[in-house]
């Protein structure tokens, strides 16, 4: 039987284990990333462990989340991030040089290596060619720590590419569609990798935008082959060098599939409030716009922007709406200001903003009350822009620039005008904004740790009962900005777990950390694909610092599933997903000899948990693996790697 690509991939880097999906194995992971947002807590975590220098072939420092700086904490942080990765060998990327993901694939994403970043949107680098992972932070630290990582094999799943896109129509009418079709729970336990005819016509930049949000999808991470699109892309960064083919075996099986003809592809939208209420854009109908935001890691490639300046040029943004458009990288807005795009765009009326992620984690640009907001971006969770009753659509980027001249949601197929692929660029490495570790003694770096960097919170090794108090009882598809929202409020806390933990849940239920403080030991039940979305470990620590002991759901997502092990809080699924409607918010639940239940777990698959007032025992399915198991006896995965020492 022939090979996927994926198992090609993870062959090549086995270390431990099986390549069999649902079994446990290790790899060496050659690259990671992290961001600001999420990357105090990756250094802090990896000074906890005590290394000298990263074991991986690269690791990078990107800040680019939290650069709005209303006061010292964002730029406290920044600086904290550039001295411990000066003192253990990371390339640090200084604040404006972009967001990223973005940055990753042009300077340093290399077809077939592994990469793990701190951020969930890390698959972008699957455009490459690359088994780009993301995971929560302290994953990553231990995958700087030791060159190594710990998963789950998925499945592969293949997305079949048929025939040519038609103009106007784009890759993230793709993603779109393939969201549609599988929801944000499809790529769940899966690697979603694209075959077929239809990908020699998308470029790499575009494939990223379709593995980007294969996060959306809750996959693992998602794959395109290596060929001649990569070797052109690779030659236009100038690292023709690092250009190896790659693709799928022809007779490899996959595991489930889905054939998608580009060229019957239409525009499409996801609508409020989920990445896949997705709908085409001619049967939204022309609504009224009163934002649009052009960028984020899904779309702020060069030839995106470039088709953005192409439809702005010589038009003038519609008078009720706000047109500001974010690059993703340096390289790209020095481009088009050299060749004149950038002129183009800023005398159709728009606003540029920092090469940042900016409106995609509500870092200033929250629309007016009850606004429709237009975004080239992978998320419109509610409240996620910053405006709570903000109507969020998810585009292309022609969708989007057409929309901002008309005012009003517009397919580009019925307009009549006509639109030319933009030609790729030459760029050469912006290092003015780079950071190398080498030529520094960099054992002698001092720390910067300003005053708002408090220690994280460890969990504790459980023992005997665990007596919690349901401190909230949630719905299906919860989010980790339902769990802790982010916006440019929060953001500047990330380092800061104390004080964010009084913001845990606020959108859903602001009493809720005041309950569980009152509580002492909680727990929580969600409902279907609990924790989607982001990689933010936080979504964990604000809980443990709660007091959240276990949380028990209908499923979880993979990352915050992972993130809640790490910090030793149990997650538990329901055997009979019926038992979830017979839990009241405020039961007192019971984990009864919790020691010996996560021990006999290993054969019987079961934990019970005890309703006292209700006076009903529920099975609950904990299929860990031996490792997770041994971090959840130790209270987690710093406990656990320190009692291995
Ligand atoms: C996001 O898009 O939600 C973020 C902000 O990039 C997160 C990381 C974070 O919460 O800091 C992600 O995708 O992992
Ligand atoms: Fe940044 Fe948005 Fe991408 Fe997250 S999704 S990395 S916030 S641009």
């Amino acid at each position: 039987m022939g090979k996927t690509l994926a198992y090609k991939i993870l062959e090549d880097h086995l270390l431990e284990g099986k390549l069999v999906p649902g079994e446990e194995i290790t790899i060496k992971m050659d690259q990671t990333l992290t961001q600001d947002s999420t990357g105090t807590m990756v250094y802090l975590q990896l000074e906890a462990m005590d290394i000298e220098k990263v074991k991986t072939e690269l690791s990078v420092a990107y800040i680019d989340h939290n650069t709005l700086q209303t006061g010292f904490e964002n730029a406290d942080d920044h600086a904290f991030i550039k001295s411990v990765a000066q003192r253990h060998g990371v390339i640090f990327s200084k604040p404006g040089n972009g967001i990223c993901h973005q940055l990753h694939l042009e300077s340093y994403g290399i077809p077939g290596k592994t990469l793990l970043g701190s951020d969930s949107h890390t698959p972008t680098g699957g455009g490459l060619g690359m088994i780009a992972i993301g995971a929560g932070g302290l994953d990553v630290a231990v995958a700087m720590a030791k060159g190594t990582y710990s998963l789950t094999v998925p499945e592969v799943f293949k997305v079949e590419l048929k025939g040519q896109l038609r103009p106007w129509v784009s890759a993230k009418d793709v993603i779109l569609k393939v969201l549609q079709e599988l929801t944000v729970k499809g790529g769940v336990g899966r690697i979603i990798e694209y075959t077929g005819e239809g990908v020699k016509s998308l470029s790499v930049t575009d494939r990223a935008t379709i593995t980007n949000m294969g996060a959306e999808l809750g996959a693992t991470t998602s794959v395109f082959p290596s060929d001649e699109n990569t070797k052109a892309f690779l030659e236009h960064e100038g690292r023709d060098a690092d250009f190896v083919e790659l693709k799928a075996d022809d007779d490899a099986e996959y595991d489930g599939e889905l054939v998608i003809d580009l060229g019957e592809l239409v525009p499409m939208a996801a609508k409020p409030h989920s990445p896949d209420n997705v709908d085409t854009v001619e049967a939204i109908g022309e609504i009224k716009v009163d934002q649009v935001a052009i960028g984020s890691c899904t779309n702020s490639s060069y030839t995106d922007l470039m088709k953005v300046a192409q439809i702005l040029k010589g038009k003038k943004v519609h008078p009720d709406v706000s047109l500001v458009i974010s690059p993703g990288s340096s390289k790209i807005t020095e481009k088009m200001a050299q060749n004149g795009a950038l002129a183009d765009i800023i005398a159709s009326g728009a606003r540029i903003i920092e090469n940042a992620c900016g409106p995609c984690i509500g870092m200033g640009q929250s629309p007016k009350s009850g606004a429709v907001s237009l975004r080239t971006f992978n998320r419109n969770f509610k409240g996620r822009s910053g405006t709570n009753d903000a109507q969020v659509y998810l585009v292309s980027p022609e969708t989007a620039a057409l929309s901002a001249i008309n005012g009003v949601l517009s397919d580009g197929t019925k307009s009549g005008l006509s639109i030319d692929q933009p030609e790729m660029a030459d760029f050469v490495q912006n290092e003015s904004f780079i950071v190398y570790p080498e030529g520094h003694d960099t054992s002698n770096t001092e720390v910067e740790m300003g005053p708002n960097i408090k220690p994280f919170p460890r969990g504790e090794a459980p023992f005997s009962d665990i007596i919690t108090s349901v401190t909230l009882k949630a719905g299906d598809n919860i989010t980790t900005d339902d769990i802790m929202p982010s916006d440019s409020r929060l953001l500047p806390y990330r380092s800061n777990v104390p004080h964010l933990a009084n913001y845990c849940f606020e959108k859903i239920d602001s009493e809720f950390a005041a309950r569980c403080k009152e509580a002492g030991q909680c727990s929580i039940v969600g409902g279907e694909n609990y924790g989607q979305g982001s990689s933010r470990e936080h979504a964990a620590l604000a809980p443990l610092y709660l007091g959240v002991r276990f949380v028990i759901a209908k499923s979880f997502a993979r990352i915050h599933r992972s993130n809640l092990i790490n910090s030793g809080i149990i997650p538990l699924v329901f055997e009979d997903p019926a038992d979830y409607d017979k839990i009241e918010q405020g039961a007192t639940l019971i984990l009864e000899d919790i020691v010996d239940q996560l021990k006999e777990s290993a054969f019987s698959g079961i934990i019970t948990v005890v309703d006292i007032h209700a006076g009903k025992i529920y099975r609950c399915v904990a299929n860990f693996s031996e490792l997770e198991r041994e971090m959840l006896l130790a209270g987690g995965k710093i406990n656990y790697i320190k009692s291995n020492e």
